[in-house]
């Protein structure tokens, strides 16, 4: 697809084109309107069939504005779900991150179809690495706040998006009602994609964050500007590099997330009781 050129004066807007795409979602899939959307991050699929009865599906490729995900195993298409309370969630299974280079409006692409789609609640999941030797791997840690150390913001122009209680008070405490043991952090987002120097894992933690990954941050700020409400999971798969002092072994992650996958299940299920 030929990008939008800002010297011309019909240029697509990025607007436009989740407004485009939305309208091509809905139509493949079926459905008048959406009223959630979900993100299943690395290490959330087994909540895959958690979250509803599938209706259709559609793989993002064939959307306008997406392409096919560079990383193996992060999805690639978005379902309509129908919830157990009668909504229809949009499930999004894999997202663009900003280290693909496509641009910091390929990566929020996604959250503005579905905000153009309907959506007004937005449940974001990852799989990241802790500051925290107390959040080991397989801890599930709800977003109360995040830092965009990426450099970048899905935002141009006087928008002015407020960033106080971006993670939805009113959803966070909807998820502590059902999970009281579920802790919450602040998520640093990174631009990858190498993984963090020790010294900026200590960096992270010495500025306030618990967490550390390469995704979340800009959904979020291109969600609360289209006025959605936004809850952030996060699954710990790793303790971020120099945290431990022996080197986690790739075995034991990959061991972790999946000795997650029933407690992923389950809390989802759960969330969409009430959501
Ligand atoms: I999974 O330790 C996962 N994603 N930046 N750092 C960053 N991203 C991650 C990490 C991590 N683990």
């Amino acid at each position: 697809m030929t990008p939008p050129d800002a010297t011309m004066p019909d240029a697509a807007t990025p607007d436009d084109l989740a407004s485009r795409a939305a309208t091509a979602l809905l139509a493949a899939l079926g459905i008048d309107r959406a009223d959630l959307a979900v993100v299943l991050g690395s290490g959330w699929s087994a909540g895959r069939d958690a979250l509803g009865t599938e209706l259709a599906s559609v793989r993002l490729a064939d959307l306008p504005g997406f392409r096919a995900p560079v990383v193996e195993g992060h999805g690639g298409e978005v379902a309509a779900v129908r919830t157990v309370t009668d909504a229809v969630a949009l499930l999004f299974t894999g997202r663009t991150h900003l280290y693909e280079g496509l641009g910091v409006d390929a990566v929020v692409h996604g959250v503005r179809t579905a905000a153009a789609a309907g959506a007004r609640t937005l449940v974001l999941t990852n799989g990241c690495g802790s500051t925290r030797t107390d959040w080991g791997p397989g801890t599930v840690v709800a977003l109360r706040d995040h830092i965009n150390l990426t450099g970048t913001t899905p935002l141009q122009g006087p928008s002015f998006v407020s960033m106080s209680d971006a993670y939805s008070p009113r959803l966070r405490a909807t998820l502590a009602a059902l999970r009281p043991g579920v802790p919450e952090g602040v998520y640093v987002q990174f631009r990858g994609p190498q993984y963090e120097t020790p010294a900026e894992v200590e960096y992270a933690r010495r500025i306030g964050g618990d967490l550390v990954g390469m995704s979340t941050a800009l959904e979020t700020i291109a969600a609360r500007e289209k006025g959605m409400e936004v809850l952030g999971l996060s699954l710990v798969t790793n303790l971020a590099a120099g945290v431990s002092a022996r080197p986690l072994a790739h075995a034991e992650v990959l061991a972790a997330g999946a000795a997650a996958g029933p407690q992923l299940r389950a809390l989802l299920a759960d969330l969409m009781a009430v959501l």
